[in-house]
């Protein structure tokens, strides 16, 4: 399958340890060359339970090189958001100093209500304020406290992440991937740079304890990735498949270069992005 061996040929590139140190590097010294931007801002989206939260400390530990877990997760899968406020995490790397790209964290899509989308429309243009409690009930509007009215080039999305669980994309509520492509589109408008992850594979297809590249020849993987790439639209080299730190007890080479892989295309379009402008 050409996009599954373009992201091998990806991997392996990443996996000789030359080039993974070179990425890695690349990831910690970014800056973007737009001045009006301190932080490129990467905004996650997707159903509860999904990974999102997880995906943050994933990117902190490949980091910082040791398991992290600032992001808060839950196990339980209740049905409802754990996440409830809107949220941006800077990734710490060390000696105080922090990455030039910041992950905003939302509540997740819930099969009954969730977070509204119009809520996730105005976050991408900067209107909604640090710590906002998403309401399901209500969507934000404009006089209210944590409506942003005049948003800087900082506070307005540059890269749009849907985050999907491998596990389970085919149970999502029928109407889950039609709500993300309602905000893809509102991010074409807006001229917003897409991707997705594909997350929790290793519970879509076994044996990756113990090699994880071997999710690249899982069939069963291959056709979540399909189906995220026709339910989306969002473009097959636009996908990454990641298994997110969870278990862990240590990070390692193999795990971080998927990690980074996803995280290296995530700045190189929102850098795009924010020249553009
Ligand atoms: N096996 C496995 N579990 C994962 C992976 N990613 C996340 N999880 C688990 O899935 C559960 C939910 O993860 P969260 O990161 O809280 O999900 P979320 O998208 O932030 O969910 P909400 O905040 O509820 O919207 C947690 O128990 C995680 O440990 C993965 O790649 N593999
Ligand atoms: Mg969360």
């Amino acid at each position: 399958h050409p996009t599954m061996e373009l992201l091998l040929t990806e991997l392996v590139q990443t996996l000789l340890a030359l080039n993974h140190k070179e990425i890695h590097d690349f990831v910690k010294s970014y800056k973007p060359q737009n001045d009006e931007v301190g932080n490129l801002r990467i905004l996650l989206f997707g159903p509860t339970g999904a990974g999102k939260s997880s995906f943050i400390n994933s990117v902190e530990s490949v980091i910082q090189d040791r398991i992290c877990g600032r992001a808060g997760t839950d196990a339980t899968s209740a049905g409802f958001s754990y996440t409830k406020k809107y949220k941006t995490y800077k990734i710490n790397k060390g000696n105080q100093s922090h990455c030039s790209f910041v992950f905003t964290d939302t509540r997740g899509l819930e099969s009954k209500k969730g977070v509204h989308l119009e809520d996730i429309k105005l976050a991408l243009k900067g209107h909604v304020k640090e710590g906002y409690q998403f309401d399901p009930e209500r969507q934000l509007k404009e006089g209210d406290d944590s409506y942003n009215s005049s948003p800087s080039l900082s506070d307005k999305v540059h890269v749009l992440v849907f985050v999907v669980p491998a596990n389970s994309i085919n149970i999502m509520s029928e109407d889950m991937p039609k709500k993300m492509r309602d905000v893809r589109l509102a991010a074409s408008e807006m001229e917003i740079p897409q991707l997705a992850i594909l997350t929790r594979v290793d519970e879509a297809c076994s044996g990756l304890e113990k090699n994880i590249n071997k999710m690249y020849k899982c069939k069963h993987l291959k056709e979540k990735f399909d189906e995220l790439h026709l339910q989306l639209g969002v473009p097959k080299n636009c996908i990454f498949l990641v298994k997110n730190y969870t278990s862990e007890i240590d990070t390692n080479d193999k795990m971080n270069a998927h990690i980074l892989c996803a995280i290296r295309r995530m700045i190189n379009f929102g850098e795009d992005f924010v020249n553009n402008l």
